[in-house]
């Protein structure tokens, strides 16, 4: 405390709110101590996972009141009695040394970060973001957030950030992950809409992957492919043999980069062919002819130079699709990172509606979420659309949640935020001095580190809230807002297949770490907007806050009861109106084949294929590929590398993996330390020689802190999600 500015100082010293009071005297109250009364000692409760968005149902096994253990539950309709190493681990990084266990305040003197308590912290907190709004204006702050933490929380900080503290720009990770699907399906269903339920993995003759790989990154979905009994036809289409392209019936390894053209290829041999549902096209989609016209002019014979697929191979993909019944395309990250990632998810999306295979048991244009609550942030995180996603451009939209909270229309921006790469170039620019980190980490996972780095050296004042103190942002930060994680607070995700899931609090954070939510309350208090949230009491009140946003939403939900009902049921998936009943709890969109367009019907949306910026040349010969490594790893690993268990699962130092035919030219071995390089930077790494790469590619784990270094920052027009997986690199011994 000595070293907090005097004004700061003088504040902690007048400034006795009652929030403040309770903490010191409550401690309970705001998390510090005890487990819901409602958990009994020794008991069983049930919750979703919190690493990947599959969702799966687990137990947690109690004693006196806290969890000790975790099983997969069998009862719940996602997981059926299934988890990955992850899931069976989860409660081990609670309790990890480096868990961040108070605030902390860097000494700018000595440069270390000191212990602050809660009411210092945020009274600091408040203090410069206000000076700095003062000075600056108020496009001069930004937060940079998640989709791992739950949806109450979500919305909590975008309400709070937006209507309360009258800030303008913030961003999620979501936006280096799903920010395309949510474009895609936005323009071409008028909503953002996954269609399908987990239960069309069982229920298809032909599953197509483009850009994805289950068997690593989500092994119980994949699991849910495994039990489909109708021996499908499985088609992969990713440069890499993946641990699913060797499970698959057909891989198609394309060149990188190249899927636009590739999926243009199968819509004009299916058109050519008359392999198409001419009565689905004309009864519920548009611009299907304008289309047809452009694919005229594709040459199948530049599409099979540029993929680097056989036009056989090519034709018997088609044709395969023709046959199938039900046919299920499915896509997540080889898709949605690219330089034309929004026009390459709705060639996908042209496929599926272009042969009637949506809506139907076993079909679907199926984008697979990646983080937990990536769906939550989506819809609830006020970043790029209002709450319940809705249009900050709207002013009956604005009028519907302005009336909702209880709050002045004015107070609601009328446009958009900025996206990450924009806040980054504001950081760059001088216009904005200040972040606000929250659950992510952005200096192991945005691209392009030097350039990142760069722009934080230039804050102001930089504030992380993470579970961890070591991560690699967090040891940038001015100030350390302690957060408990995943099993040490209340809450809901969503998961891909849009059901509402529970988590719950079954474990103590440590220290005086809070809960988001509660740490979002408190500074609702310190900046004076306190009775403005007071409703947002608890995360079950916000659920029910948000149940009205969504109401009458394509998301509507207002028919769920409670949290108890969602326990009951095993989650409940969106669309979920009041009166409706849950006679099935697997439900799939677009069964009557009615979009969410205005006139109803889906949008045919295509774009000319165009090379990357970056493309591999004489002297970065190589394309570098990125993505994940093992499925005991997660992301930046701030939470799976304080699991012994999980240690053993994985590679502990940083690999690439290169093709037999480039180690030779090379002379590489396998084990060999090298040095990888592209005009970014660059790293060492061991060799891994192995032909899951073709020739001409390298692939790196993206769960190693140097990764980023070597990324381009090359962004798709639409959805300004970054171009990891493809740029150009050399390899040297
Ligand atoms: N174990 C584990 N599971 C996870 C995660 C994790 O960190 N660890 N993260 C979660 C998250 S947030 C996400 S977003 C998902 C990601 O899930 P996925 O997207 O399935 O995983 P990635 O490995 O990133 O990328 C998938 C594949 O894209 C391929 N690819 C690269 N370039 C191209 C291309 O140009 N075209 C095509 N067709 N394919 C290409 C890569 O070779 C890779 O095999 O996983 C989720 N699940
Ligand atoms: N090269 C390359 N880079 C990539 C990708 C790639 O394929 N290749 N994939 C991208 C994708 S798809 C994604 S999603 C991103 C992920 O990138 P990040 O979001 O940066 O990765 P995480 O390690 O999941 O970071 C989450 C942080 O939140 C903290 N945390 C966890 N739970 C909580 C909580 O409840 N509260 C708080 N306050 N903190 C919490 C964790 O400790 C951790 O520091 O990486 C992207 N980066
Ligand atoms: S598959 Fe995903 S949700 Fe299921 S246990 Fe593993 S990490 Fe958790
Ligand atoms: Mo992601």
């Amino acid at each position: 405390m000595k070293r907090l500015p005097e004004k700061v100082r003088r504040l902690i010293r007048q400034k006795d709110g009652p929030q403040t009071q309770e903490l010191v005297l409550h401690p309970g109250k705001f998390g510090l101590g005890q487990i819901p009364a409602r958990l009994e000692p020794d008991d069983t409760t049930t919750l979703v996972c919190g690493f990947c968005s599959t969702g799966c149902g687990l137990k947690a096994h109690l004693r006196k009141g806290e969890a000790i253990n975790l099983s997969a539950d069998p009862d719940y309709p996602v997981n059926l009695g299934m988890a990955c190493p992850k899931g069976w681990e989860a409660l081990t990084p609670l309790r990890a040394h480096d868990r961040a266990t108070t605030p902390l305040l860097r000494n700018r003197a000595s440069g270390r970060l000191e212990s602050i308590d809660w009411e210092g912290a945020l009274i600091l907190f408040c203090e410069r973001l206000k000076e700095i709004k003062r000075a600056h204006g108020p496009e001069s702050v930004a937060f940079l957030s998640t989709g791992q933490i739950v949806t109450e929380e979500m919305a909590f900080l975008g309400a709070l950030f937006k209507f309360g503290m009258g800030f303008l720009h913030c961003d999620s990770n979501t936006r280096q992950c799903m920010a395309t699907s949510h474009v895609a399906y936005k323009q071409s269903f008028g909503f953002d809409a996954p269609p399908y339920t987990y239960a069309d993995f069982e229920q298809s003759d032909v599953l197509i992957f483009v850009g994805s790989n289950p068997c690593i990154a989500h092994p119980i979905m994949w699991q849910r492919v495994m039990q489909n009994s109708r021996n499908p036809t499985i088609i992969v289409i990713d440069p890499r043999k993946t641990e699913t392209a060797m499970a698959a019936t057909i891989h198609l390894p394309i060149r990188p980069k190249s899927d636009l053209m590739l999926l243009y290829g199968l819509a004009k041999i299916l058109v050519d062919e008359g392999w198409i549902n001419r009565s689905y096209i004309d009864t519920h989609t548009e611009d299907f002819n304008q289309f047809a016209t452009f694919l005229e002019k594709l040459s199948l014979s530049e599409v099979a130079a540029r993929s680097g697929i056989s036009l056989t191979q090519l034709r018997q993909v088609a044709k395969v699709i023709h046959e199938g019944e039900c046919v299920s395309f499915w896509w997540t990250m080889g898709v949605n990172q690219g330089h034309e990632a929004t026009r390459t998810a709705q060639a996908i999306i042209n496929l599926a509606l272009m042969t009637g295979n949506i809506g139907r048991p076993g079909t679907g244009a199926n984008s697979i979420t990646g983080q937990c609550n990536a769906m939550g942030s989506r819809l609830f995180a006020n970043v790029t659309s209002l709450l319940g996603g809705h249009d900050f451009a709207s002013a009956q939209d604005r009028t519907k949640i302005a009336q909702l909270l209880q709050i002045q229309q004015s107070a609601i921006p009328t446009q958009d935020s900025w996206p990450y790469d924009r806040i980054i170039e504001g950081i760059k620019e001088g216009k904005i001095k200040a972040l606000w980190i929250i659950a992510t980490n952005s200096a192991h996972s945005w691209v392009d580190h030097d350039d990142l780095k760069r722009a934080f050296r230039k804050l102001d004042f930089l504030v992380v809230q993470d579970m961890f103190t070591t991560t690699e942002t967090a040891e940038l930060a001015d100030l350390i807002l302690p957060a408990a994680g995943w099993g040490e607070k209340d809450g809901t995700f969503i998961n891909s297949e849009r059901r509402i899931g529970l988590v719950k609090k079954v474990a103590r954070a440590p220290g005086v770490a809070l809960s988001d939510f509660k740490i979002f309350r408190l500074i609702a208090h310190y900046w004076g907007c306190g009775p403005q949230f007071s409703r947002w009491s608890s995360p079950e009140a916000v659920f029910e806050l948000l149940k009205e946003a969504s109401r009458n939403q394509p998301c509507d939900f207002s028919g769920i009861e409670s949290y108890a009902h969602l326990d009951r049921c095993g989650g409940i998936q969106w669309p979920y109106r009041s009166h409706d009943t849950l006679d099935n709890n697997e439900r799939r969109l677009f069964v009557d084949g009615k979009f969410f367009t205005a006139n109803q019907h889906a949008r045919f949306l295509f774009a000319e294929p165009v090379s990357p910026p970056e493309t591999p040349d004489l002297e970065f010969p190589l394309w570098l590929l990125s993505g994940r490594g093992t499925s005991s790893q997660w992301h930046s690993q701030s939470r799976t590398a304080k699991s012994d268990v999980l240690r053993k699962l994985y590679p502990e130092h940083l690999y690439v993996e290169v093709n037999p035919v480039d180690a030779k030219k090379l002379g590489i071995d396998s084990g060999l330390r090298v040095m990888v390089s592209t005009r970014r930077g660059s790293l060492t790494a061991t060799a891994f020689v192995t032909s899951t790469v073709s020739p001409g590619s390298i692939f790196l784990p993206m769960h190693y802190p140097e990764v980023n270094r070597l990324t381009i920052a090359v962004f798709d027009l639409h959805s300004r999600q970054p171009s990891y997986k493809a740029c150009a690199a050399r390899l040297e011994v």
